[in-house]
């Protein structure tokens, strides 16, 4: 699993928390972290402008990872193009913003 945080040259927001497990299920990778925590920089106090920030998730083959969020805070916008956090595994990818 490949985690990608940027944000932008302007306004910031206190960023997201988010556990992470790797759980029986899926196929391939290797394992590197079994579960723990990811933080945007500075969380919970806001992120600073112009991030990219990527982790790489690696987990043991026949496990997915279980990633939930406990926090989520960014810049706001309609199309996400400010700020956001991007999450691609194998052909699957999401990306998540506050588009309100
Ligand atoms: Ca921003």
């Amino acid at each position: 699993m490949y985690i990608v945080f940027k944000s932008d040259s302007s306004v910031t927001g206190r960023g997201f928390s988010a556990s992470l497990y790797q759980m029986p299920g899926g196929c391939g990778g290797r394992m590197t972290a079994p579960n723990g925590y990811i933080y945007s920089p500075n969380y919970p106090n806001n992120y600073n402008h112009s991030e990219d920030c990527q982790w790489l998730i690696s987990v043991d083959r026949n496990h997915v990872v279980d990633l939930q969020f406990l926090d989520f805070n960014v810049e706001r916008h309609i199309n996400c193009s400010y700020d956001y956090l991007a999450v691609s595994w194998v052909k699957y990818f999401a990306s998540f913003c506050d588009c309100k």
